[in-house]
């Protein structure tokens, strides 16, 4: 594989969908070739199991049922768009990942990190991404954004604690890899948070570019 796989990470509302946009333009400008993808989701039927995990049900969904749900998206995801996109030499930028399994099923719903990196292995293989952006902010900002547009998802939902575990998780995973990881400060305006992106602009270009 020659491409360049970025995940962008962080709680609800933390801008990841606003800035994976922003990034990938400042990127073209640069002549790369960039892939916008997100999870869940990413192909019409890892989308269908999206809608599953996403929308609210009567019927309670059991933890290891949506471990299960977010693996079988993935691997629909990484066969069908992002390893033929890796393969092709594009850079990837994808809107959650695996840390977002870490955090919030692992953190949030307190499933074991050992199952959680079995599914990993078999799922992925030895595949990681490349760099993760971790959108970092108190999580009732975050919240309050996520409720700005309107009805809750089915996570949304949660309470604090839950996300506090999921924040929790995304900076101790953050601090046990640094090279791999980035943290930016969300709760900024959103001008300060694209200047941080400008700040790091030369280290991707320089990383997509081999
Ligand atoms: N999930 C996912 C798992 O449980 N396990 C997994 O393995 C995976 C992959 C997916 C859900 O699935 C869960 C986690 C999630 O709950 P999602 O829709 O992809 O759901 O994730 P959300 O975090 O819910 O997506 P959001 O759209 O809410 O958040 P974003 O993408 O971080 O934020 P964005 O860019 O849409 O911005 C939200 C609003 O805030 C504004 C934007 O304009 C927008 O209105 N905004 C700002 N406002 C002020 N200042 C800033 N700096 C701003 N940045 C953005």
């Amino acid at each position: 594989m020659s491409g360049l796989f970025i995940t962008l990470e962080g709680p609800e509302g933390a801008g990841k969908s606003t800035n994976r946009d922003y990034l990938a333009e400042r990127l073209r400008e640069q002549g790369i070739d960039v892939l916008l993808t997100r999870e869940p989701g990413g192909t019409p039927l890892a989308e269908r199991i999206r809608e599953l995990l996403l929308t609210p049900s009567s019927e309670v969904m059991a933890a290891d049922t949506e471990l299960l749900l977010v693996f079988a998206a993935r691997a629909q995801h990484l066969a069908e768009v992002i390893r033929p996109a890796l393969a092709r030499g594009s850079v990837v930028l994808c809107d959650r990942f695996t840390d977002a399994t870490y955090a919030y099923q692992g953190g949030g719903r307190g499933l074991s990190t050992a199952r959680i990196e079995q599914l990993e292995s078999f799922v992925q293989g030895s595949l990681r991404p490349d760099l993760t952006l971790v959108f970092d902010l108190p999580i009732e900002v975050g919240l309050a954004r996520a409720a700005a547009r309107g009805r809750l998802d089915r996570f949304e939902q949660e309470g604090r604690s839950f996300f506090d575990a999921v924040r929790k998780t995304y900076l101790e995973r953050a601090a046990l890899a640094p090279q791999r990881y980035r943290i930016l400060d969300a709760g900024q305006s959103l001008a300060a948070v694209q200047a941080s992106l400008d700040a790091l602009l030369p280290e991707l270009v320089g990383r997509c570019r081999g």
